[in-house]
């Protein structure tokens, strides 16, 4: 690593965990309650998605494979020669080494993630997999401003933001963003971004509810974290997995019930809950091709293609109004 990709390191912001005891007493004390779904993802967390992603009736992430896969001559044949391919969100790069096989002239990829350790894991592999490829890990809250590495500067960038996650913010975050994601990309650039798509509730209905438990015991571990990190004494049996299609807002909402009357210590605060009262975990947002082309057009954004099999879909936009 060059002295300027550390020195641009060190000046990127903290990530951003040390709001959790903050963002768990004020998300309980809203009515309804609430916690943001950011905060699902601590190592138990991450390896239940993971789990999700390969259940039968769990879509997304097959689908958008498939997609990539198919199409992913088409989608290299945007990026200009030697750029940079910045992943915002960078679990693991299986889906960025689609792209890279077929972009054989991208020259650095930057995995921008929150979770340090995997990320470095992840970039020694790809060093050794792909040699002539400069490979940049940034640990940084993607949502939040971040520098990138300097030796950057000069090439220009391709952003990277599959899996949807862009439907687990609200409309107006995902627009917030978008604008964001523009401005640290620069005009011009292209961004690849995968959109789940609006569909027949009962394929919805399923991935969120799997047969085997798995999504009910990724929402629950949201209560096993706060248990575990924040002294407190939640009684995970008496919390129950609720998803359901919001057929009016075009989303998935999971909530976590309280299945009795309770109270629940949390570093030293009482939280009252009411029989059968829910906490709001999280949304995930579906789009129609064109309701994501029109919220990019409204953050700056040109529409280059999209690819889609009906279920979900891979877009391609371009930069062209930096806020
Ligand atoms: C990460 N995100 C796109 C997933 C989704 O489908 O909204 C999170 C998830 N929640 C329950 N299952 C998967």
């Amino acid at each position: 690593m060059t002295a300027a990709v550390q020195t641009a390191l060190r000046a990127a912001p903290p990530v951003a965990t040390e709001g959790f005891a903050a963002d768990v007493l004020a998300g309980l004390a809203a009515k309804p309650k609430r916690l943001p779904p950011k905060y699902f993802y601590d190592a138990a967390g991450s390896t239940l998605f993971e789990r999700i992603t390969q259940l039968p009736e769990y879509y997304p992430t097959r689908c958008e494979l498939e997609l990539l896969r198919a199409h992913a001559p088409a989608i290299a044949s945007l990026f200009p020669p030697n750029c940079a391919l910045i992943e915002f969100g960078a679990g693991s790069s299986r889906k960025a080494r689609i792209l890279l096989g077929a972009a054989a002239t991208v020259e650095a990829y930057v995995p921008v993630d929150i979770s340090g350790d995997f990320l470095q894991q992840d970039a020694a592999a790809l060093r050794r997999d792909l040699p002539r490829l400069s490979v940049q890990p940034v640990i940084a809250d993607f949502t939040h401003p971040f520098a990138l590495p300097l030796a950057l500067a000069t090439l220009p960038r391709v952003g990277f933001f599959p899996g949807s996650t862009i439907g687990n913010f609200e409309p107006h975050e995902a627009a917030k963003f978008l604008s964001h994601a523009g401005a640290i990309l620069g005009r011009g650039a292209v961004l690849v971004i995968g959109v789940d798509l609006v569909k027949d509730p009962l394929i919805l209905h399923r991935a969120y509810n799997d047969a085997e438990g798995v999504t009910a015991k990724f929402n629950l571990n949201l209560l096993a974290r706060i248990n575990r990190e924040l002294n407190a004494d939640f009684d995970l049996a008496a919390f129950a997995h609720r998803a359901f299609y919001n057929r009016a807002q075009n989303r998935i909402e999971m909530h976590l019930a309280s299945v009795r009357r309770q109270r629940v210590r949390i570093n030293g605060t009482i939280v009252s809950f009411r029989a059968g009262e829910t906490i709001h975990t999280e949304n995930s947002y579906k789009y129609t091709l064109a309701a994501f082309a029109s919220l990019a057009q409204d953050s700056g954004w040109s529409p280059l293609a999209a690819w889609s099999d009906g279920q979900f879909s891979v877009h391609a936009i371009r930069m062209t109004d930096v806020r």
